[in-house]
């Protein structure tokens, strides 16, 4: 959703983001929203983050939630009832994209979080125990996303790393986004080492270059240093990047394979 601010004399024109978490544990979730960048940006107004406990939405008068598997076989399911009841109260007359998480989903990735920071309204459904009821996926679920391949015991904490990872990168969330961003290599490579004061840390000093103030030369050693962790320890990531002359001259130069 747009939001108008008025800073001064001006108008800005602001995304917001506002996503409804339905979870039988909500008590999981709440505070991780109130420390900081996911804090700040709902003190901002640019992320709004409600979270249901679907137990409030149970239809019987015994509240229940689950039930045993049709066919046998361990574990309970999450009912349809009350999940069908939330999701059509969350998600009534809204483009809400409704997302559960499974390790059977889509895998989570950066490029996954950032077209996600874009959408105006999620809805996160956290599965308990076996899992949900396979029509609730059927009918009310767009987006099933994985946050990796090994089993939690609820969806809140996939949740959570979606909120935290979207809640990073909303356009105008303050600061570290751009800090981020403004290494323009660091796309598809990891990350290269940091240093701060001290620059000699009981005898282990901080490299030359960093210390030199040539923007230039600074910037290819961090992408050198990306570049050679990235071969050493993710081979994998370059595959789907395209390595420029300068990287492939670097990759035979013998510098990537040196100790450190
Ligand atoms: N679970 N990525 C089982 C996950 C998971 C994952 C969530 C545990 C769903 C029923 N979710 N519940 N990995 O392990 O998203």
């Amino acid at each position: 959703m747009w939001l108008k601010l008025l800073s001064g004399n001006r108008i800005l024109l602001m995304l917001s983001m506002k996503i409804d978490v339905v979870a039988l544990f909500p008590e999981i979730i709440h505070p991780i929203l109130q420390a900081g960048i996911l804090k700040r940006a709902q003190g901002a107004g640019v992320l709004s983050v409600n979270v249901h406990n679907l137990r409030d939405f149970a239809t019987d008068r015994h509240k229940s939630v689950d039930d045993y598997p049709y066919g046998g076989g361990a574990g309970m399911i999450l009912k349809p009832e009350p999940l069908f009841g939330a999701v059509r109260t969350l998600a009534c007359q809204s483009d809400a994209r409704v997302i559960y998480l499974t390790p059977q989903g889509m895998p989570f990735n950066q490029p996954l979080a950032e077209a996600l920071s874009l959408e105006s309204h999620l809805v996160l459904i956290c599965g308990r125990y076996k899992g949900i009821d396979e029509r609730v996926r059927q009918k009310l679920v767009t987006d099933e996303i994985s946050i990796g391949d090994y089993v939690l015991t609820g969806g809140e904490i996939p949740a959570l790393v979606l909120i935290d990872t979207i809640g990073r990168v909303l356009p105008g969330a303050l600061g570290d986004y751009e800090s981020a961003q403004d290494d323009s290599f660091s796309q598809e490579l990891l990350d290269h080492p940091h240093y701060t004061r001290p620059s000699d840390f009981e005898g282990m000093k901080v490299p030359e270059v960093l210390l030199s103030g040539h923007h230039e030369k600074i910037s290819q050693w961090k992408h050198e240093e990306s570049f050679r962790r990235t071969v050493r320890r993710r081979p994998d990531l370059l595959e789907k990047s395209q390595l420029t002359k300068e990287d492939t001259d670097y990759l035979s130069s013998s510098s990537v394979t040196e100790d450190n």
